[in-house]
C-alpha cells in the first residue's frame, strides 16, 4: 500500500493539488492517550490527554512538518534539502529525503544531539555538518548558506512545515469530540505551539470546535527566553531538543499566547528528569526529556488551581524516549540492575529479595 499519511487525510486544509506527488511514510493518526495513575494520585478532576507523537515514523512530532515540507521541495523541483537542528528535525529531514531520493544536509551542535537522532541522521544517509557551537549559530549559517547553494530549508521558517503540524490540532478535535480547554507544549523554536494555534483556530472557524484552547508553553530553565522575555546567548539545558535562545518563531508565539490568554513557563532540568521518570514508571509511557515539560507543566498548573479543577487538558509528548538512551540509563537507579551467576538458586534469590 502507498503510504499517504496525514496530506491525504486532511489535503482539502493544506497546500496541495491533486497532482502533488506526496512524499509520506504514514506519519499522524497518533494516540491520545488519558493518564490515570498519576491523576488518580493527585485527586484532581482534571481530564488529562497525552498527544504521543513520539509513535510518529521517526519518532517525533517533526514528521508531521517534513512530509509536507519535503513534498513541496520536491514538487519545486529540488533536489536537496538543509536544516539546522538540534536533533530530531535532521532524523526526519534525513529519513523524508531517502523516501524522496534526494539529498539531506543537516547542521548538528557538536556533542549536544541525543543518541539516537545522530544514529537516525547517520543511518539514512544524510550529510552531517558539526558545528562547533549551538543551534541558534546552525539555524543562522543555514539562512546564510541557501542564498548561495541549491537547497531547500527545512526548518519551521518554511511555512509548510506548519501547515503540516497543524494537523495534530485536528486529530485531537476529532478524537475528544471538542478541543481542549488548555493545551501544554515543549517550546524551542516554538513552531509546534504556532502550527497547533493554527490548527485549533481554522477548525474553529470552520465550525468544528465551540471554542479554542488556552495554549500554555514550557521552557527549561537554561534555555527560557520566552520566560525571560529576551533571547538568550548561551541556551544549555539537558533537555538538548530544546536547548534554543533564538527561536525563530518570536512573534507568533508571544502573539497567540496573548490571543489565547495562555503563559509560559519554566523548569529546571532536575524537575523535567523528574516528570520524565513518573511518566515512564507509572503510566508506561516513555518520552524525551524536552517533551516531559508539558506534563511537569500542566501538573505544576493543576496543583496550583491556575488549571481549574474539571479543566480538560491535552500534553503533547513531542519525542520517543528512545531518542535519548543516554539520558535515560544515566537518571536511573544503577542497583536496579541485579548481577548473578546463572544458577536457579541466585535467580531465585534475587526474585525474593526484590518481590
Ligand atoms: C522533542 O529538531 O528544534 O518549539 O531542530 O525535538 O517547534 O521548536 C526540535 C524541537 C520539542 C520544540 N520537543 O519544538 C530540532 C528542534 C522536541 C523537539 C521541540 C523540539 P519547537
Amino acid at each position: 500500500m502507498r503510504y499517504t499519511g496525514l496530506i491525504e487525510k486532511y489535503r482539502d486544509t493544506l497546500p496541495v493539488s491533486d497532482d502533488t506527488l506526496i512524499i509520506s511514510l504514514g506519519e499522524g493518526n497518533t494516540p491520545l492517550i488519558k493518564l490515570e495513575n498519576i491523576l488518580c494520585e493527585m485527586g484532581t478532576h482534571v481530564e488529562l490527554y497525552i498527544k504521543y507523537e513520539g509513535l510518529n515514523p521517526t519518532g517525533s512530532f517533526k514528521d508531521r512538518g517534513m512530509t509536507m515540507a519535503v513534498t513541496k521541495a520536491v514538487e519545486s523541483g529540488s533536489r536537496a534539502i538543509i536544516c539546522a537542528s538540534t536533533g530530531n528535525t535532521s532524523a526526519a529531514a534525513a529519513a523524508y529525503a531517502a523516501r524522496a531520493g534526494i539529498k539531506a544536509f543537516v547542521l548538528i551542535p557538536e556533542g549536544k544531539i541525543a543518541l539516537g537522532k545522530l544514529a537516525q541522521a547517520m543511518i539514512h544517509g544524510s550529510t552531517i555538518i558539526q558545528i562547533k557551537g549551538n543551534f541558534d549559530d546552525g539555524m543562522q549559517l543555514v539562512k546564510d548558506v541557501a542564498e548561495f547553494a541549491p537547497v531547500s530549508i527545512v526548518n519551521s521558517i518554511n511555512p509548510y512545515r506548519l501547515q503540516g503540524q497543524k494537523t495534530a490540532a485536528f486529530e485531537i478535535i476529532e478524537e475528544l469530540g471538542y478541543a481542549p480547554n488548555y493545551h501544554c507544549l515543549p517550546v524551542g523554536n516554538a513552531g509546534n505551539i504556532t502550527a497547533h494555534w493554527m490548527g485549533y483556530t481554522e477548525y474553529h472557524e470552520m465550525g468544528k470546535s465551540d471554542s479554542t484552547p488556552i495554549m500554555l508553553g514550557y521552557q527549561a530553565e537554561g534555555a527560557a527566553p520566552f520566560v525571560k522575555g529576551a533571547r538568550v546567548d548561551n541556551p544549555e539545558t539537558i533537555a538538548t531538543a530544546i536547548r534554543i535562545g533564538n527561536p525563530q518563531s518570536w512573534d507568533q508565539a508571544l502573539k497567540l499566547s496573548k490571543d489565547s490568554n495562555g503563559w509560559f513557563d519554566c523548569f529546571s532540568d532536575k524537575e523535567i528528569l523528574a516528570t520524565q521518570k513518573m511518566l515512564t514508571e507509572k503510566e508506561g509511557i516513555f518520552c524525551e526529556p524536552a517533551s516531559a515539560i508539558s506534563v511537569a507543566g500542566a501538573l505544576r498548573d493543576i496543583k496550583s488551581g491556575k488549571i481549574p479543577d474539571g479543566s480538560s487538558v491535552v500534553c503533547t509528548l513531542t519525542g520517543h524516549g528512545l531518542k535519548d538512551p543516554d539520558t535515560a540509563i544515566a537518571q536511573c537507579d544503577q542497583s536496579a540492575m541485579i548481577n548473578v551467576n546463572p544458577t536457579l538458586n541466585e535467580v531465585k534469590k534475587a526474585i525474593l529479595d526484590h518481590m
